[in-house]
Formats: structure tokens, C-alpha cells, sequence
């Protein structure tokens, strides 16, 4: 299939690049394989993408470190005006790239857009950042001595896309390897490979050497082999992974084998608290962006929602009736505010999550935690939101990630019972809090277990704040100052011996 065949009109055609990117030139994989990329709002396939395996790794991992070895000695100043220009071809390609993003993802257009001015506020970020990623001189206890220390780009590095947030995910982790010096080899999810090979041309176009930036496209049968030789490959430094704590968790295995350096963003499980004295209006705006984006595909979307018995009963009707309002339907349809889930695997999932619940006591109040029946979904993955109350701690959806548009209720009494019930899971990505008490605000700042905390906000992700998780749900950062950019390099010290008197 060629991109003349998308089902969607592209302003600029050579965005609809359906081959690898290896050293600047599109190559299929060496087994000639293809694999299908399909619409989640219609089930059909609209594209396809080679189908690399472990064989493909090595000669983009190559093309990447030969370019490293010219690449990391550009200036600062060049890659930042590189990455400024990338920036600007990337905002000029809106359109195109968001028409990509609701067939591959599902998501409404409105929200691609979304997604993609979030992506350049990181892609901004960096060009920031790789002129301020200094070193420091240290004064030394020992008389005569001196300390100085330099950052260099750490080498070839690997990165590994999930397919809620396509664009903004792969810029966020390119931007920083770019600004920082390294090449990189990216490989997207089976499910949106198309924006990432769609932005890789951009960076080719923005100047940008030929192997700086590769990618390798693979099925989901594939992607286990691929992401294997990635990790294990000598030439590879660095391996940056959003996606599951199961799968980070292997991640990490592979990497340890030699002790390479990770940055892993991982699974959420986030709690979501309002008290008595949170404003209602307030934490419903927040609440209802935060939950419904993407039908529910976020790793920071709400998961658990803890609301205080005396706002609870006026807190649930608000709910329902501001959700009966979302209109379901594809994403490019005019007026649609919720888009499928991106995978079939997510409706399994949520179902069963639905059903436990139920079995274990838990109220249906909107929805019916089942799928749409094929005469309504013309296709698609859909599932009319869903919203439960009476949801407790032993429920599968209390204590996994749900990732679809379900969502769970539980009533709690005082600060402590929900400390501990939040707190209560191997994960720690974000968490919110909702309260005009500002002592317990604080409190509960400092309390909650988890890398970002919502004060009041359900919207906390910048790309001038860290991004990232504690406990199980990751290591290291992917926004903010000095620590996202310092995740790609390394840090020597030198010592020096100062002779004589002055
Ligand atoms: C690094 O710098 C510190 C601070 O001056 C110094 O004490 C230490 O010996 C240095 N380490 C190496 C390995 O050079
Ligand atoms: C934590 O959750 C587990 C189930 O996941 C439950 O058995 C345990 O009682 C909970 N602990 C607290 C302190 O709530
Ligand atoms: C989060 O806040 C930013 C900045 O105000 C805004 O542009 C964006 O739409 C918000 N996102 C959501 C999901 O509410
Ligand atoms: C600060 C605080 O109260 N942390 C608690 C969070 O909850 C976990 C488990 O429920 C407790 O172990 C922590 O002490």
C-alpha cells in the first residue's frame, strides 16, 4: 500500500511514509514482511508497515553510531537551532499529523490536535535545554586540588513508543536524546507507526544528519525479538520504555545484563480524591478531561476516584449527568467528544473489569460496561463510558489499570482511610487531590505516594516539570529542568593538581 491509498487527504504526501527510516533512506524489512495498520474507529485496515524482526536491528543501530560519532560533536547551538527548526516543520504539519494520529490512535480530532501542541511544548523545551546542560567546578577539601566536571552525550540510544500518545511520547524522549547529543533508533507501537515515521522525516528534513533519528517498525508478534536486540545490542547506551510495569519489568532484565541505563515510565493505577470541601465545579472540569481523554487511555488518567461521603451522592448525579453528554463515534466525525479504544484487547480487558465489579457489589449508574453491539459500532472498538458506584479496594479495576472508559466510585470518610487506601498499590505515577483546605493540601502533598501530585489539578504534565513515576511505575525523568536531558548523558570528573603559591 502506498500512501497515495490513505483513506485521508494528506496537505503534504510525503508525510505518508509507510517504510522504515535507516540512515535517511525508507528500506522495508529484510524478510519483506508487512504488517496491518488499522482504524480502531472502523476496524479497517488503512496502511502497512514492514514488519522488521532482530535481523533489522543491527544495521540501524549501526547507521545510528557511525552519525553518533559526527553527531556528538556538533555544538550545542547547532542542535539547538536543529531542533528549533524541527520544532517549526512539526507545527507546520499539524493537520496532516493529527489526521494520522485519529486513524491510527481513535481519538477525537480535536484531542489529536491536543496531543500534538502538547508534543511541542517538549520538542521547545529541548531546544532550551541543549545549550544549558553544563557541568560545575568543585572546590576541593584536598589543598592543591581541583574538580571539574563535563557532561557527554552517553551514545546510541533506543527507544521504545507506546500507541496512546504516539507524538508526543516519541518527541518528548527524541527531543532530549537530539538536544543532548545522541542519535537514536525509535520503535513504535504496532499500532501507530505512521506519526512516528511521519515526525522521523520531518527531523531528515529540519536538518537533522541521516542516521540520527531511525526507526524500525514492527507487528506486535515482532515486537518482543526487536525490543530484545535493541536492549542487548553492544552499540546501544541508553533504552528509554513507556508502557506496561510487566513489560518495563523485562525491559530492566535485558538492560541489567549490561548494566545499561534505563529510563522507564510505566503503569499508573492513579487515585483520584475529592473532599467534602473541594469545589464541585472544579474538580468536575478537571475530572471529566482527565478521565475521558482518550476513552480512558492515559497512564495518568484517574483510576480510582475517592469521593468524601458528604459530597458523594451530588458528586455521582454531577458526574452522570455531565458524561451522558459525550457523544462516541469516530474521531474524525464532526461533534464526537469520545473517541474507541485503540486496541480490542482494551475491551476484553474492561469487560472483565466490569463484570468483577458487579459480581463483587458494585452499582452500574451510566453505561453498561459491556461493548457497543456491532450494529451501533459500525466496526469500531467502542464502549459507551461507564460509570459504577460502591466500587471497593478488592475490585480487579481498584487495583490494575483500567484503560478504557469505566470508571469506579468509592466513598471514604476521613484523611487517613484514604491515605492509606491511595497509597495502597505497588504503583506510583501521579495522584490528585481536590480540597480548599489548604494545611491539608500540603498534608497530602506530602503524603501520597506517587512521582506527580495534582493539587486541584488534574492537568499537572509540562514540559518544564519531571515527568515521571515512582515505586512500580518507573525510574528516571522525561521533562523538567536538567533531569530529562541528563537521562542521556554522562557525567565525567576531572581531577587536577594545581602546583606552587599564589
Ligand atoms: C571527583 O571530584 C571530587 C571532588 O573534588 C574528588 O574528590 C574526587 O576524587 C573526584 N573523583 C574522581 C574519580 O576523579
Ligand atoms: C491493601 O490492599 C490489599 C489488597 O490489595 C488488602 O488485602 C489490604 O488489606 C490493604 N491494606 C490496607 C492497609 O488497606
Ligand atoms: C491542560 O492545560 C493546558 C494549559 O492550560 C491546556 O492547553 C490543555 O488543554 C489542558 N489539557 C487538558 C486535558 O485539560
Ligand atoms: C505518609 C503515609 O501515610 N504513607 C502511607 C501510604 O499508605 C501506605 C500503604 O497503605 C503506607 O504504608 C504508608 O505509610
Amino acid at each position: 500500500m502506498t500512501s497515495a491509498q490513505l483513506p485521508f487527504q494528506l496537505g503534504d504526501k510525503s508525510l505518508g511514509q509507510l517504510d522504515c527510516l535507516v540512515d535517511g533512506t525508507s528500506v522495508a524489512a529484510r524478510s519483506g514482511k508487512r504488517f496491518d495498520v488499522v482504524d480502531p474507529g472502523s476496524g479497517k485496515v488503512w496502511a502497512s508497515c514492514p514488519d522488521c524482526s532482530d535481523d533489522d536491528v543491527d544495521a540501524a543501530v549501526q547507521s545510528c553510531h557511525k552519525t553518533f560519532l559526527e553527531y556528538s560533536k556538533w555544538t550545542p547551538r547547532r542542535r539547538s537551532q536543529t531542533l528549533s527548526k524541527w520544532h517549526h516543520l512539526i507545527t507546520d504539519a499539524r493537520e496532516d499529523l493529527a489526521r494520522i494520529l485519529v486513524h491510527e490512535t481513535g481519538k477525537p480530532l480535536a484531542e489529536a490536535y491536543g496531543e500534538i501542541d502538547y508534543a511541542l511544548t517538549f520538542t521547545w523545551w529541548f531546544v532550551g535545554e541543549a545549550e544549558r546542560a553544563h557541568g560545575s567546578s568543585i572546590v576541593s577539601a584536598i589543598p592543591g586540588r581541583r574538580a571539574i566536571t563535563i557532561k557527554q552525550p552517553i551514545g546510541v540510544a533506543a527507544a521504545l513508543i507506546p500507541w496512546n500518545f504516539p507524538i508526543a511520547l516519541s518527541l518528548r524522549k527524541i527531543a532530549a536524546a537530539l538536544a543532548a547529543g545522541c542519535t537514536m533508533v525509535v520503535k513504535p507501537s504496532p499500532e501507530t507507526p505512521v506519526t512516528v515515521l511521519a515526525v522521523a522525516q520531518l527531523a531528515l528534513r529540519a536538518g537533522f544528519p541521516p542516521g540520527a533519528l531511525n526507526v524500525l517498525t514492527t507487528s506486535l508478534d515482532g515486537t518482543p525479538k526487536v525490543a530484545e536486540a535493541l536492549c542487548l545490542h553492544p552499540l546501544v547506551k541508553k533504552v528509554t520504555f513507556t508502557g506496561s510495569t510487566r513489560v518495563g519489568k523485562i525491559i530492566t532484565g535485558l538492560c541489567a545484563r549490561n548494566l545499561k541505563k534505563a529510563t522507564l515510565e510505566l503503569g499508573g493505577n492513579c487515585p483520584f480524591i475529592v473532599f467534602d470541601d473541594a469545589s464541585l465545579e472544579q474538580t468536575m472540569g478537571q475530572l471529566m478531561a482527565l478521565k475521558w481523554r482518550h476513552a480512558g487511555q492515559a497512564c495518568i488518567s484517574s483510576n480510582r476516584l475517592y469521593v468524601q461521603r458528604g459530597i458523594h451522592d451530588r458528586f455521582v448525579d454531577e458526574l452522570v449527568k455531565q458524561t451522558s453528554k459525550l457523544k462516541v463515534g469516530h474521531g474524525m466525525t464532526e461533534g464526537t467528544t469520545m473517541g474507541p479504544v485503540t486496541t480490542p484487547r482494551s475491551l476484553d480487558k474492561a469487560e472483565d473489569m466490569a463484570k468483577d465489579a458487579l459480581e463483587k457489589g458494585a452499582k452500574t449508574v451510566l453505561g453498561t460496561g459491556k461493548r457497543m453491539d456491532s450494529a451501533k459500532s459500525n466496526g469500531g472498538n467502542f464502549m459507551e463510558p461507564t460509570i459504577m458506584t460502591g466500587v471497593t479496594d478488592d475490585m480487579i479495576m481498584s487495583q490494575d489499570e483500567i484503560f478504557a472508559p469505566l470508571l469506579g466510585v468509592s466513598v471514604f470518610d476521613s484523611e487517613d482511610e484514604v491515605v492509606t487506601r491511595a497509597n495502597n498499590t505497588s504503583m506510583g505515577l501521579a495522584s490528585y487531590v481536590f480540597t480548599k483546605d489548604v494545611d491539608r493540601l500540603w498534608r497530602m502533598f506530602e503524603k501520597l505516594e506517587a512521582g506527580m501530585i495534582g493539587l486541584n489539578t488534574g492537568n499537572s504534565s509540562s514540559s518544564e516539570a519531571p515527568f515521571g513515576g515512582i515505586k512500580e511505575s518507573g525510574v528516571g525523568k522525561e521533562s523538567g529542568k536538567d533531569v530529562a536531558i541528563d537521562e542521556f548523558l554522562v557525567t565525567k570528573n576531572g581531577t587536577l593538581t594545581v602546583e606552587g603559591h599564589w
